[in-house]
């Protein structure tokens, strides 16, 4: 059997039957740099409990799976070079040996899944890389998303992807794509991608009825939930593009490959942007933090109502 360890704030808002917002732990060990990474789980968490719901970061330290990381947990993380990046792939054989690894999109899900908890907050999901057709590197995130029941809330996926493609991926695994409050599928830093999300919903009760109507209907998988960065904090994609399209060259040319191709890319718009980028994605991580909780309520009431478990 797994063991999983809640902290003790997970485990008061299960006994009071409170909403659970999942968050990964990939973004603060790969996904930004020391310090700002603490200063953005600490505070994507105090979204979430202002929002009236529990956070419960997700990561594996010494061989067991952590349900919400006290800020000294979440310190040895953000501060510690070379921690492991978990996906699907590398969940077991991290808890196996007894490893500390951070899980991404698809193994925060896994472990929210085993955990009784419905939605996840995070920034961007993994998609299919510009030059997939050659290199075929495609995330597990989106295999995950048609496979495990969890509502992930993010602001789309970051423009270093190509976004058709993965577009075309999420529907060929019959991934609802849902944006939110707006037509188009949002772009991580820029609102719109140019390109019409499959779905959209205003409502975040509405989102959750659509999460409990699949499970009603047997089907597996999970929903994505496209939330738009907050205007104010929008970077225009034009700006981003010949940055991106450089670091996507420095990748290419440095033989890039695997699990390492994600964090490069992000590292490389961090020191191309001086850093720019970092306030937009504070903002947007904040903001899906407070649509997930909103939606985990949601799902909490309705399956009440129905006499369901309350996460
Ligand atoms: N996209 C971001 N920031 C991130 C990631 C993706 O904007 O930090 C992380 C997430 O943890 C995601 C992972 O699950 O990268 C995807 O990695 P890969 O492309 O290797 O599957
Ligand atoms: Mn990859």
């Amino acid at each position: 059997m797994i063991d999983i360890l809640e902290s003790d704030e997970v485990r008061a808002a299960r006994a009071e039957g409170r909403a659970l917002v999942a968050l990964e732990s990939t973004i603060i060990t790969h996904g930004m740099p020391w310090p700002q990474n603490l200063e953005v789980a600490l505070s994507v968490e105090d979204e979430v409990r202002r929002a009236g719901a529990c956070p419960a970061t997700i990561a594996v330290i010494n061989g067991r799976l952590h349900l919400g990381l006290d800020p000294a947990a979440l310190r040895g993380l953000a501060q510690t070079k070379g921690v492991a990046k978990l996906s699907r792939a590398d969940l077991a054989a991290c808890l196996a040996s007894g490893g500390t690894g951070a899980t991404t999109v698809a193994a925060t899900m896994i472990a929210a899944q085993l955990a009784g908890i419905s939605v996840f907050a995070t920034g961007g999901i993994g998609g299919v890389h510009r030059g997939a057709e050659m290199s075929f590197d495609i995330s597990a995130d989106l295999q995950e998303l048609a496979q495990t029941p969890v509502t992930v809330v993010a602001a789309g996926a970051k423009a270093i992807l190509d976004l058709p493609k993965t577009l075309e991926v999420l529907e060929t695994l019959g991934v609802p794509v849902i944006a939110y409050g707006q037509d188009d599928f949002p772009a991580f830093w820029s609102r719109a991608s140019g390109l019409r999300a499959p779905l959209r919903i205003d409502d975040p009760a509405e989102i959750a009825r659509a999460h409990l109507m699949r499970g009603a209907l047997g089907l597996p998988g999970g929903q994505l939930v496209a939330n738009p960065v907050p205007e104010a904090d929008e970077i225009p994609a034009a700006r981003l593009a010949p940055l991106i399209a450089q670091a996507q060259t420095e990748a290419e040319t440095q033989g890039v490959t695997g699990k390492a191709v994600t964090p490069f890319l992000l590292k490389r718009l961090f020191d191309l942007t001086d850093g720019a980028s970092l306030e937009a994605n504070i903002a947007l991580v904040r903001n899906n933090a407070r649509l997930g909780a909103a939606i985990a309520h949601a799902i909490g009431n309705a399956a009440q109502s129905r006499g369901g478990p309350a996460a």
